[in-house]
This record gives C-alpha cells, sequence and structure tokens, in this order.
C-alpha cells in the first residue's frame, strides 16, 4: 500500500494488530511453542487487508467497530494459516516469506502444520465468542468463513493449484483457481459486513460479488510483481516459476494481465456503486488492493 494509504489507515490496523495481541497472547503453558509460532506468524508484517476490507466495508454500512473486529480478525487468523501451509515443503516449499524466515524454516515441520491447524481452528472459536452480535449473526457468519476457508474455498483452489504445476492450463481454469484460493477469502470480508450490518439478500450477493472481482483483480496484480521482482532477483526457490506454476504473467503476458486487473477493478468500482451506503474509502481501498507498485 502507498504511504498515504497506510496513513489512512493506521488507526485502523493498530486496532486489529491490538487486538490480534489480545486474542493469541503468549503461553507459559507445556504447549507454548504452539502459541510462539502462531505469534512470529501472525505479527510478521502482515498489511491486514481482509480485516481492513470488512471493517471499512462495515463502517461505511454504518456499523461499529466494536461489532466487526472481532469477525476480522478471524479473517486474518484464517488467511494466515494458510500462508503456513501454503510456505510447507509439501506445498510450495517456500524459504522466506515478507522477507523473514517462513515458519518451518524456525521450527520443525510438525510445529509449523499445528500452528496452521491452531490458527484455522481458533478463528471459529473467536467468531462464536464475538460481542455484539445474535447468535444467528454468528451462525451465517461461521456458514460464510467455512464455505470461503474449505473444499469448494481455498482448499479446493489450492488443490487444483497444485495439480496443474507443470501443466499448461487455459485462463478460465486459472481464474477458477484464484477465485477460491485468493478471491473466496476476500468475498468473505465482504459478506461478513453485511452480516453485522444486517444488510437484505441482494446486497449480501452483491458484496460477494465484489470480492470475486477484486480479488482476482488483486491476485492477477500479485502475479505481475512477483513476476517483475523475480527478474529483479533471478530465480528463487519456491518461486512461481521454480515450481512450473501457471501464472497470469505466463498465460496473458504483463500487459494484458494489467489491462485485465483494471476491468476487474471497474467492475469492483460499479458493485461499490449499488451499495446502500457512501463508500468512498472502500473505492478508496479497492483501489490500492489493484494500483499498486506497476
Ligand atoms: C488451504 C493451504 C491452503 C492454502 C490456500 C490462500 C492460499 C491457498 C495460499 C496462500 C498463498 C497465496 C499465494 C495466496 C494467494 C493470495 C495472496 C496474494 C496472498 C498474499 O496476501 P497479502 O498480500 O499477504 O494480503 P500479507 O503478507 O499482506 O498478509
Amino acid at each position: 500500500m502507498s504511504d498515504d494509504i497506510t496513513l489512512q489507515f493506521a488507526d485502523k490496523v493498530g486496532r486489529i494488530n491490538q487486538r490480534l495481541d489480545q486474542l493469541v497472547e503468549d503461553s507459559s503453558s507445556p504447549y507454548a511453542t504452539l502459541f510462539k509460532a502462531a505469534r512470529y506468524t501472525l505479527f510478521g508484517g502482515g498489511k491486514r487487508l481482509r480485516p481492513l476490507l470488512a471493517i471499512v466495508t462495515a463502517e461505511s454500512l454504518g456499523v461499529d467497530l466494536s461489532k466487526i473486529l472481532d469477525p476480522a480478525c478471524a479473517l486474518e487468523l484464517v488467511h494466515t494459516y494458510s500462508l503456513v501451509h501454503d510456505d510447507l515443503p509439501c506445498m510450495d516449499d517456500d524459504d522466506f516469506r515478507r522477507d523473514r524466515p517462513t515458519l518451518h524454516k524456525l521450527y520443525p515441520e510438525a510445529v509449523a502444520i499445528l500452528t496452521g491447524d491452531f490458527l484455522l481452528t481458533y478463528a471459529f472459536e473467536v467468531l462464536t465468542e464475538a460481542p455484539y452480535l445474535q447468535p444467528k449473526q454468528s451462525l451465517r457468519l461461521i456458514r460464510s468463513l467455512s464455505k470461503a476457508a474449505g473444499g469448494h474455498g481455498m482448499v479446493a483452489g489450492q488443490i487444483m493449484d497444485l495439480e496443474a504445476e507443470g501443466e499448461v492450463v487455459e485462463i478460465g481454469a486459472l481464474e477458477k483457481i484464484h477465485q477460491c484460493k485468493t478471491a473466496a477469502l476476500l468475498s468473505a470480508a465482504f459478506e461478513f459486513a453485511g452480516i453485522v450490518a444486517e444488510v437484505d439478500a441482494a446486497t449480501l450477493l452483491t458484496l460477494h460479488k465484489l470480492g470475486e472481482s477484486l480479488g482476482l483483480a488483486f491476485q492477477i496484480i500479485d502475479d505481475v510483481l512477483d513476476s517483475s521482482s523475480r527478474k529483479k532477483e533471478g530465480q528463487k526457490k519456491g518461486s512461481d516459476v521454480e515450481n512450473s506454476k501457471n501464472t497470469y504473467v505466463t498465460l496473458m503476458g504483463i500487459e494484458r494481465s494489467k489491462r485485465r486487473a483494471y476491468k476487474l477493478l471497474e467492475e469492483s468500482y460499479q458493485f461499490i456503486e449499488t451499495l446502500p451506503c457512501v463508500s468512498h474509502k472502500l473505492r478508496l481501498l479497492a483501489k490500492h488492493l489493484v494500483v499498486r507498485g506497476c
């Protein structure tokens, strides 16, 4: 994110970090390693985009931060689990994330797996205990997050991605992978805002579609940035090229990929326009997910 945007949302990121710090405390229990490892990965410099999207959208819809903060943190717990498991030797086999050793490089691999399991499971516990929500709202949040994370969501995206390694896939198949891997959790973030704000079914569907468009645009730009940093640094272990991964850039080239991302951003703006609220901040945040560093 650019400096301007970082400043704009610094207070919210601060609140997210503060709450995560309370939710995942250091422990002096016999299983303290789990909490140390979770904190290493949770406080490793993530941008907190998913909780930010949930909070900014919910606030635009008139929700108080106190109601959306814990659900927003649950999104970050799931996101963090997915990064830990994605980096494992049996998946992408990455040695570094956010310029620091990945969790399995610092701890035994089993600890990294268990830490991911803990973060994923704990996200749902947090949702059951989120304050100021009616039981029906908590259930709807749990349903939304399970769908995004599960067998038709992130896990599905991951398995399709692994199976496509070394094969050349069609662009439609790649989009399906990224809808599941990346966009599903963004859709859940927007849905979270709608559920907490108690919007109608049509608005909830718009929020879901907003996540699909913006999530895909975000992923395409991630591929573009990944390919330019690879050019600068040479091929790294765990890079998309080393793993023979299909990316938007390998299938469409940089310029066409960017055009596709900007078209999806326009589509996202249209969804934002139809929301029953003034959403200038949301539009700004959406833009900065896509128009960044390239
Ligand atoms: C179920 C193990 C498992 C994985 C699911 C989400 C996922 C699939 C894997 C994570 C790795 C990956 C490349 C995801 C694509 C989405 C993406 C661009 C993640 C990075 O998100 P940022 O930029 O990360 O928000 P920070 O570091 O800011 O938290």
